[in-house]
């Protein structure tokens, strides 16, 4: 068990609402809460039954016992609690004040303010959660689609680690019977025991590669993807962007040039957030400010995942728009060509004959028609053509990505060790190192540094 010093912070975003939370975890927690909390009933806050809610007071003993507030107090036992150590929850009124002291007070009495992420660091530094679960903790916080919720929740429900469990598993029984070969070397043992861990590893990797196979999808379900919506001046960008936003959210003006900088939203299609960037028309231009933003426009096109080019149909290509279109002509991008109820003067055909491009759409921006093939596109981007249910284990992080593919490596090298007939202690070699990589992921064999870094990811409070 990992006993430090009790820890207390405001677990509640700043601001007013109905109510605030204040959380201390650790062995002083329920010492440092009798001290500060006032009600009718003698016993001490240990001593009372777990898992209730108290009512009573919270005041300052150093001031005369001057009350706080008014609060309810959650008394939660470890290791049944979120850090499996002994956790008190103050329930105070919401607000700016109120809360303040209470940690103030807290403080005064022994406890030490929270780093941010340290309840669910100790959580796991407590063996109730492995790092991906701890992940999924973050990821259900930032989840801005209810598929990257539901995402989220299934790993931290342990779907990931149970799949990287068994996988370690596995491999440990493998590597116990191949060193029992070691110690005791005869050739027709050797041979059986080869053949064995041939057997066990080929669909172990195999089932590895269809995890990494799909973790993309399982990044951009978490992640999203950023959509880039270019063209020339005019084109009719930012009523593209309206329309998808279903709100006037740019200026709309028949002046090329309207938009200077770039604005982003999200909107969510089908469960996947895409982060639309709507950007200045490109073009030379002597104007300073404009030019800013046709060079940011730029830079949005290097790191979009999707670019989303609006083509003014009703009038012929200029130079600059097929410029333009041989410069993204290979990347995911869908063509949008726009204005097509004032005439068509541009084809899907006269677009094909400029590059590859992922999808080209007759649209009309103005009257937010013919955008269904956006939406085909982005699931086209992100599921690949598969069907990929969210309550299947996914890769969801480079972070678990690299590891799996650093493991995934390891087993193959580990088949060939076996071609080439070497000695079995190579074949152990390469076994434990992706034994060791999986436990990774999980967190069973990590350094200290890592565990840091991620936890420092957190919020204050979680
Ligand atoms: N007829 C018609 N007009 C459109 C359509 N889409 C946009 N427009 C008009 O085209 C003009 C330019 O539209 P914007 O959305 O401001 O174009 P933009 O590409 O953002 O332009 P800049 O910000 O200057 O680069 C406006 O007058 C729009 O009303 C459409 O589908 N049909
Ligand atoms: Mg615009």
């Amino acid at each position: 068990m990992y006993t430090e010093d009790t820890i207390a912070a405001i677990t509640t975003p700043p601001g007013v609402g109905g109510v605030s939370i204040i959380r201390l975890s650790g062995k002083d927690s329920f010492t440092i809460a009798n001290a500060c909390f006032r009600d009718q009933k003698q016993e001490p806050l240990s001593k009372r039954q777990n898992r209730t809610i108290q009512y009573g007071h919270i005041v300052n003993p150093e001031e005369e016992e001057s009350p706080i507030d008014e609060v309810l107090l959650l008394l939660m036992k470890g290791p049944h609690s979120y850090t499996a150590e002994d956790v008190v929850e103050i329930q105070c009124h919401g607000g700016y004040t109120a809360v303040q002291e209470i940690l103030k007070v807290v403080i005064a009495q022994g406890a030490r303010m929270a780093e941010p992420g340290e309840f669910t660091k100790r959580a796991f530094l407590n063996g109730r959660i492995d790092l991906t679960e701890a992940e999924a903790i973050a990821d259900i916080i930032d989840a801005k689609t209810d598929k990257s919720l539901q995402l989220a929740v299934n790993q931290l429900g342990g779907a990931l680690s149970k799949k990287v469990g068994a996988l370690r598993e596995a491999l440990i029984t493998l590597i116990a019977r191949l060193e029992v070969t070691i110690d005791y070397p005869e050739e027709d043992i050797e041979e059986v025991s080869i053949n064995e861990a041939r057997e066990t590893i080929q669909p172990m990797v195999k089932d590895m590669k269809e995890l990494l196979e799909t973790a993309q999808s399982g990044q951009l379900i978490r992640d999203g993807l950023m959509a880039v919506i270019i063209g020339r001046p005019n084109a009719g960008k930012s009523s593209l962007l309206n329309a998808l936003l279903r709100k006037n959210r740019a200026i709309v003006t028949d002046i090329p040039g309207t938009t200077r900088d770039s604005i982003e939203e999200i909107i969510n299609v089908d469960g996947i957030a895409l982060r639309l960037v709507d950007t200045a028309g490109l073009r030379e231009t002597e104007d300073e400010v404009e030019q800013f933003g046709v060079e940011k426009a730029k830079e949005y096109i290097n790191d979009a995942d999707l670019i989303i080019a609006v083509v003014d149909a009703s009038t012929p290509l200029t130079a600059e728009e097929k410029d333009i279109l041989q410069a993204i002509s290979g990347k995911a991008t869908l063509i949008c060509l726009n204005k097509e109820d004032k005439g068509v003067c541009v084809t899907a055909k006269d677009i094909e004959a400029i590059g590859q491009f992922s999808k080209i759409a007759p649209i009309s921006a103005a009257q937010g028609e013919g955008l269904t093939p956006l939406r085909e596109l982005v699931k086209e981007l992100v599921y690949g053509g598969q069907v990929i249910p969210t309550y299947q284990a996914l890769l969801t992080n480079t972070r678990q990505i690299t590891l799996m593919e650093t493991a995934y490596k390891q087993l193959q090298q580990s088949l060939e060790t076996m071609d080439q007939h070497m000695l079995i202690d190579c074949v152990v070699t390469d076994i434990r190192g992706a034994w060791e990589s999986l436990g990774e992921i999980t967190g069973q064999s990590v350094g200290q540094s890592i565990v840091d870094e991620l936890f420092s990811r957190f919020c204050l409070g979680k």
